[in-house]
């Protein structure tokens, strides 16, 4: 709450849903679903699916050009006054699709100056886009954390695209890593907000969350969120097996406790769609398909 933040970090975090929990009663996010491409292979991802780091994997989510992205936020910000944050969250990575991620915020920048632009990525080309993120005033990052070994990372990331090239096994990793603790500290240098999402994933990194902590609180991210790894059989295999599952909601409170007295944890977290409309919570999506937008933006 107010009494535990400067002044400048309340500010940026009051009418943010998820940066605050306070906040997710009274403002709304919404997400555009801009960004198809991925520069990594995380093992409980389907490609068919939104990016499951930061949303609800099984879910195809309508696929937006920037244009007609903004065309959706100016149509909501009229019908949804609670909306105070767009995020771009996939389906790819936000950052691999770097063009369409800053055309579309650039296009909403200049009809709602005042709305909060977010990200979420998983961290490999964040290093390259720190000062335009800074420049564009952008204040809220998310990076997908799930490993500081890469020992562990080997078993979650079978490649990684880097510098034009195919990296597999413990170096796709550790180059995963490297550039997510990098990126990490550019951001928290600049004053941006960095919330850290995890992926709980039973047996492979659920014993190691806490060691993720303990290191990006180190490196100042401002909020970590340990999330389900959601197994749903309808979105096919997870590590090239069918058996992989979630976490029963035990597991996951235990993983979370296990992490408090390091980077504050966020609790309240509803793993969103990449094209998701309102409260948290709440999905009103359905309301602002491409048919029923105005068709004209300058
Ligand atoms: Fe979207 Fe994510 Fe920004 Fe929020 S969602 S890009 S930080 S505006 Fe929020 Fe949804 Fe959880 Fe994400 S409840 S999945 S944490
Ligand atoms: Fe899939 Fe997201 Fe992982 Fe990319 S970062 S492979 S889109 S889950």
């Amino acid at each position: 709450d107010a009494g535990e933040l400067a002044p400048q970090i309340w500010e940026k975090v009051k009418d943010h849903p998820c940066y605050s929990e306070e906040a997710h009663h009274y403002f709304a996010r919404m997400h555009v679903a801009v960004a198809p491409a991925c520069n990594i292979q995380c093992n409980y991802c389907n490609r068919k699916y939104d990016c499951a780091n930061e949303s609800r994997p099984g879910v195809v989510s309508e696929r937006l050009t920037p244009e007609q992205g903004a065309r959706k936020v100016l149509a909501v910000a009229q019908s949804v006054p609670q909306l105070s944050v767009l995020g771009i969250a996939g389906p790819g990575d936000a950052l691999y699709d770097w063009r369409h991620t800053k055309a579309t915020f650039n296009l909403v920048a200049r009809h709602l100056p005042d709305i909060k632009l977010c990200i979420s990525t998983n961290g490999l080309a964040l290093p390259d886009h720190v000062d335009e993120i800074v420049a564009m005033n952008i204040d809220h990052v998310t990076i997908t954390i799930n490993m500081v070994d890469p020992e562990i990372g080997a078993k979650i990331y079978p490649w990684v695209y880097f510098e034009h090239k195919r990296w597999t096994g413990w170096e796709a990793a550790e180059i995963l890593h490297q550039r997510q603790m990098l990126g990490l500290d550019m951001l928290t240098a600049r004053g941006v907000l960095v919330k850290v999402n995890s992926v709980l994933i039973p047996g492979v990194n659920d014993a190691h969350l806490a060691d993720v902590n303990r290191e990006v609180n180190a490196r100042g991210a401002f909020l970590h969120n340990v999330m389900p790894l959601i197994s749903d059989p309808a979105h096919g295999t997870y590590f090239g097996l069918s058996g992989q599952r979630g976490p029963t909601a035990q597991e996951l409170k235990k993983v979370q406790d296990a992490c408090e007295g390091g980077a504050k944890m966020m609790r309240h977290c509803r793993q969103c769609r990449a094209d998701a409309v309102g409260l948290l919570g709440e999905d009103r999506g359905q309301e602002f398909t491409l048919d029923k937008l105005p068709d004209v933006i300058e």
